[in-house]
């Protein structure tokens, strides 16, 4: 689905701003903002810890000005799940927080006219959604003491007040999370365009259309100067001698390619990059590419998971400080905004489904097999024209060791089918959790291997020297599969300003030590591709016995304040 564009032939109207917001049914309508999670903007514990539906509602209209035109309402993001009403009738429905869905309101709102445009939200996770919910069963942390009967009828109490429990640790921030616009464009339209660059200079691409027309193309380089051009729905633009994308610290320099049918316009930028696994190396443009950079969350103070541009650029400029190259967008697609801004940073982004919290039963994957192949789907179609993205990921730690069988015959179709949709063919991951790995069938089979490990975190808890020996040892094993091997999480909880001589867990010495011991263990290994810590900066979670304050295992504090390992990570990466 193409991003929302004005140019000479389309108008945009953004529709962000104060909107009217009731929690509940007979609830009272508040002001809310709009984009951004609804949670943290009225102080009531309702609406943190609210499981249902809930209500937006504000009024549009369509210029007059828009005659003769096609206009669509697009919502870039509406978490969990949405059902769009115009005048009190349904227009559309969506399912899925975190991907954009469009409504054609052509001939459902004149030119002219005015409509009262309610969203109805739900919040609610569970075994039919992504992320995944424990349905009551079972808290994130906290093992709520399984048999002991007061607990278990405490826990019957609270699945049947129907409570959101999510099987993954972040806030379960809700609502209109990102922005909402009115588009016009022509009636006979460009519906979507594929790129896929390589490095001589041959650009593949694809339009798809409505309507009569032909499509022209012309390619322009970063000064605006025509390079190349093409005619028809598909085929091959040749640009002499082309400069390629290189992630930082190298140029990241981006062609925009005009495409034009009949009335309509699309400007669609690319980059001519080549991404490939060759043994156990990650090539980007023939050349071996490692790794390092922070794992993220979409999450700030006020806004929770909502939108926010400056959010955006503050922290891609904290990543230039931290001499860091990658992301991956654990555990969700993120805002569109944030990848046009990584293809000019050349700052790499893994891109991830928001399939987090699949836990294992004898049913597993729970039926969702269908859902989250259209969830890959939509990812793709929406980010497959983006240089920044280099891999896809499957989904974040599902149970891939109790039931190894089942994970590999739930997993490995997503893989395949990762592959036959994407036009340019990138890597495929599945982010694998820790666990017994001798078992796991799944991760292995990956075209790249991504782990996370908490050695010397939540196992050997404090004694890096026994975590040394035991990440050595389990590094052993990776290293006889002979692939290119990513750790994509690692990471200790740190209080900012908590100190100690004897770096002890929580405190900043500690975090720098742990950073410094798995540093040292990395770097003795040729096939390791790859460092992600865990976390960029501290963010919101549930609550539980586990988190003071949400996680705090950022290397920058909720506000963005570094801490001490932030430093000698800025250092490390600087050298490398
Ligand atoms: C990993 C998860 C991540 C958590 C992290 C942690 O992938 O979402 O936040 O552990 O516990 O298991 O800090």
């Amino acid at each position: 689905m193409l991003y929302p564009q004005s140019n000479c032939a389309r108008t945009v109207i953004d529709l962000g701003g104060l909107w009217q917001f009731r929690l509940k049914e007979g609830a009272e309508w508040k002001n809310i903002a709009v984009p951004a999670s609804y949670n943290d903007q009225v102080p009531e514990a309702d609406f943190r810890n609210y499981a249902g539906l809930s209500w937006y509602r504000t009024r549009i209209t369509v210029p007059a000005a828009f005659r003769d035109q096609r206009v669509a309402l697009r919502f870039d993001a509406v978490t969990h799940s949405a059902r769009i009403l115009l005048d009190g009738r349904e227009i559309g429905r969506h399912r899925g927080g975190y991907l954009p869905f469009e409504i054609d309101l052509t001939d459902l709102l004149p030119p002219g006219q005015t409509g009262e445009l309610t969203v109805e939200v739900d919040n609610r996770i569970n075994h039919s959604t992504l992320p995944i919910g424990t349905e009551g069963a079972t808290a994130f942390f906290g093992s709520d003491n399984p048999g002991i009967t007061a607990v278990e009828a405490g826990k019957k109490l609270r699945q049947e007040k129907g409570v959101n429990l999510p099987a993954f640790d972040f806030f379960n921030y809700a609502g209109i999370n990102r922005p909402v616009r009115l588009c016009a464009m022509p009636r006979a339209y460009i519906r979507d365009v594929t790129f896929v660059p390589a490095m001589s200079g041959e650009v593949r691409y694809a339009v798809d259309t409505v309507g009569e027309g032909t499509v022209h193309i012309d390619i322009l380089d970063a000064d605006g100067n025509t390079v190349a051009q093409a005619e028809g729905r598909e085929g091959v633009a040749v640009i002499p001698s082309p400069h390629l994308w290189e992630p930082w610290p190298g140029t990241p320099y981006l062609y925009t390619a005009r495409i034009s049918f009949g009335e309509d316009q699309y400007l669609q930028t690319f980059g001519v990059r080549e991404v490939r696994v060759e043994g156990n190396k990650f090539l980007i443009n023939g050349k071996p590419f490692y790794f390092h950079g922070p794992c993220k969350h979409e999450d700030s103070p006020f806004r929770g998971r909502g939108m926010d541009q400056c959010v955006n650029v503050t922290d891609i400029q904290l990543y230039h400080w931290l001499n860091a190259n990658c992301f991956r967008t654990s555990h969700y697609p993120y805002a569109e905004e944030m990848y046009a801004l990584c293809d000019r940073e050349g700052i790499v982004i893994v891109d991830e489904t928001p399939a987090v919290g699949m836990w294992a039963d004898e049913n597993y994957g729970w039926g969702l097999n269908d859902y989250h192949a259209q969830v890959l789907r939509d990812m793709i179609d929406r980010d497959k024209n983006h240089p920044c993205v280099v891999v896809w990921s499957l989904g974040n730690e599902p149970s891939t060791d109790t039931y190894p069988q089942k994970a590999y015959d739930y997993w490995y179709p997503l893989y395949e089918l990762a592959h036959r949709l994407d036009p340019q063919n990138r890597p495929v991951t599945l982010v694998g959790c820790q666990n017994i790995y001798e078992k796991d069938l799944i991760v292995p089979a990956m075209d790249v291997v991504f782990i996370n490990r908490y050695y010397g975190w939540y196992n050997l808890s404090g004694d890096l020297d026994t975590a040394r020996y035991a990440f050595r040892m389990e590094l052993d094993y990776w290293e006889k599969i002979n692939k290119p091997l990513v750790l994509s999480e690692y990471g200790a909880d740190t209080i900012p300003g908590l100190h100690g001589a004897v770096g002890e867990m929580f405190t900043e010495e500690f975090q720098q030590a742990f950073y410094e011991m798995i540093s040292q263990c990395l770097d003795e290994r040729d096939f390791v591709t790859g460092e992600m810590p865990w976390n960029f900066a501290d963010f919101d979670t549930c609550q539980g016995p586990m988190r003071a304050g949400g996680n705090r295992k950022g290397l920058f504090t909720r506000d963005r304040r570094p801490k001490m390992a932030a430093h000698y990570l800025r250092h490390r990466w600087g050298n490398m």
